[in-house]
Formats: C-alpha cells, sequence, structure tokens
C-alpha cells in the first residue's frame, strides 16, 4: 500500500512559513488516499516558486518554460492516458503568462488537474503585482499601488465552461485535501484555485488576512452543474471568502474525442518505421 514516506522527504529552497508547505502536504496527503503510486503520477510545471513543487516530492515531473504547465500536461496525458497528471502552477505563471494557454486547455478539456498556487503575488522574482493583486497593493514596482483589476480565476473558468472550478486555502490542510481528491477523481480539466499565503511579499494577504475570511461552503444552494448561479457565486470576495467546489459539468475529455486511444496509452503502439518510410519516400 502507497505511504506518504513513498513520496519522499526533500529540502526546499522555499521561506519558512510559506503557503507552499502546505499545499505540497495536501497534495501528497490526497495521492495516498486515492492509493496512487508515485510512478502512476506526472506533475508538469511552469517557472516560479510554486513551480519548484514536483522537486520536492518523488514522481514523474516536467519543469517547463514560464506560463507552460498546461502544453506538457496536455502532451503527457495524451501520450499516456493512464498516468494521473497534474499542473502545478502560479497565479503569475498561470493566468498571466500562461493565460493564454489556460483559456485553451479550458476549452480542449484534457483530463488534467491544475493546482495554482495563487498567493496574489509574483513570489520568485520578489514581490511584483500578479494578475490577482489587489488594487491599492503597493510593491516595490507598484509604488503608487496596484490599479489594474484583478483578474477572478473562478469567473473566468466558469464563464469558459471549465468542467470543475474550486477553491482551497492552504492554511486549511484537510479541506485542500479533500478538494485535491474531488479534482484528481473527475474527468476532464480540474481547476483547484489555492490561496497561498507568501509570507516574505504579499503584506496583505496573509494567513490572518485569509483566515478572517475564508469559510467553507457546506450547500452552494444550487446544482453544481447551474453555470450561472455558479458565476454569481464565483463573484463573492471580500470580507467572505467562499472555499470549496462551485461547478461541475461532466463532458467528454479531451483524450475521449482521440479514437486513435481506444486500443490503448500511445506509448504503447509499436512504430511502424516502414509506413513513415513509404511517406517519406512519396515526398521525394
Ligand atoms: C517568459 C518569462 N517572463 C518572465 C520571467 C520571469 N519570472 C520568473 S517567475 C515569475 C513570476 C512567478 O510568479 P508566479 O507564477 O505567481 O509564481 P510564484 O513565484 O508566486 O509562486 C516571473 C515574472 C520568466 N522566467 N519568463
Ligand atoms: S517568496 Fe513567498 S511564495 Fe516564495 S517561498 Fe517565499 S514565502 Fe513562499
Ligand atoms: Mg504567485
Amino acid at each position: 500500500m502507497v505511504s506518504i514516506e513513498d513520496y519522499g522527504k526533500f529540502e526546499t529552497a522555499w521561506c519558512p512559513g510559506c503557503g507552499n508547505f502546505g499545499i505540497l502536504k495536501a497534495i501528497k496527503q490526497a495521492l495516498v488516499n486515492l492509493g496512487k503510486e508515485p510512478s502512476e503520477v506526472l506533475i508538469a510545471s511552469g517557472i516560479g516558486q510554486s513551480s519548484k513543487l514536483p522537486h520536492y516530492l518523488k514522481c514523474n515531473a516536467f519543469n517547463g518554460l514560464h506560463g507552460r504547465s498546461l502544453p506538457p500536461a496536455t502532451g503527457a496525458k495524451v501520450a499516456n492516458h493512464e498516468l494521473t497528471v497534474l499542473a502545478v502552477t502560479g497565479d503569475g505563471d498561470c493566468y498571466g503568462e500562461g493565460g493564454n494557454h489556460f483559456l485553451h486547455t479550458v476549452r480542449r478539456n484534457p483530463d488534467i488537474t491544475m493546482i495554482v498556487h495563487d498567493n496574489q503575488i509574483y513570489g520568485l522574482t520578489k514581490g511584483q503585482a500578479s494578475p490577482t493583486s489587489e488594487v491599492g497593493m503597493k510593491t516595490k514596482v507598484q509604488t503608487h499601488g496596484v490599479f489594474n483589476m484583478p483578474l477572478n480565476p473562478l469567473s473566468l473558468a466558469i464563464s469558459l465552461d471549465c468542467s470543475f472550478v474550486s477553491r482551497g486555502y492552504a492554511g486549511n490542510i484537510p479541506h485542500l485535501t479533500g478538494l485535491i481528491e474531488k479534482a484528481i477523481q473527475h474527468k476532464g480539466l480540474s481547476l483547484v484555485d489555492v490561496l497561498q499565503p507568501c509570507v516574505s511579499f504579499n503584506k496583505l494577504n496573509t494567513f490572518k488576512w485569509y483566515s478572517e475570511r475564508v469559510y467553507e461552503m457546506e450547500d452552494t444552494g444550487y446544482e453544481l452543474d447551474d453555470r450561472v448561479k455558479a458565476f454569481e457565486r464565483s463573484l463573492e470576495w471580500g470580507d467572505e471568502i467562499p472555499l470549496g467546489v462551485f461547478y461541475v459539468n461532466e463532458k467528454p475529455s479531451f483524450e475521449d474525442h482521440q479514437e486513435v486511444l481506444r486500443s490503448g496509452p500511445l506509448y504503447r503502439n509499436v512504430p511502424r518505421t516502414e509506413m513513415v518510410n513509404e511517406l517519406m519516400d512519396g515526398l521525394i
């Protein structure tokens, strides 16, 4: 039986007290609770403090370019759809530099779980505003305060009909673990946006700030496939910030549309070199 120890223990480059530790713990626990062996899991990431996460647990990993966690995750899923594929990314990585990939991956709906470390700041590059930073937040670059409107990841995902949309908090590990489990079990693209305090550079959205505001949605009060109601709920942000699953729409995944995958994962196909050679000869 798989255990937490199977996922290893590594020294990290994260600041003591960073919210990333809670997310790492929740991911490992969720994988163990689902009985996933490290060899059955692949984590793709981009660039950022968040994107270092695959360095800190033992499983298959791909650390790509900034904003590019989703393209290799999608490629890996198509090459071997038996793998459990996670894309671990940051608010800058996913909603800024990788924003275009986010939009189009939602449209494709591959069976991938996206875990976004949303610390509302660019942590790795030492504290510039990110797409989710609050208006008025002062940084070393935004010295007069942020004036761009923050992007609401949940509303955006719901408006695009993302098949699973949720929010967790790095300060509530049991709840986050449960969310990640549900997200992995969901077939199709699952978004878990995780509120993650950056103790070094975000002095506004601290553990105290989040803890005073977040609450677990016991019952959303609407059917989870009600897109309009889910969108309305996703707008709730301020003195009260809801955590949990906001929206679920079961629909065929990207892999379901690929007929070639019905006979098994691509990587098991024996290459038919004579066919390729014939095609190449025809080009000469
Ligand atoms: C194309 C490109 N642009 C900018 C950078 C510099 N850069 C590296 S990480 C980063 C921000 C990371 O922020 P986020 O994704 O929120 O991750 P965090 O460090 O906060 O976890 C930036 C701007 C880069 N590496 N590549
Ligand atoms: S800079 Fe912020 S996000 Fe990065 S490790 Fe330190 S506390 Fe965490
Ligand atoms: Mg960030």
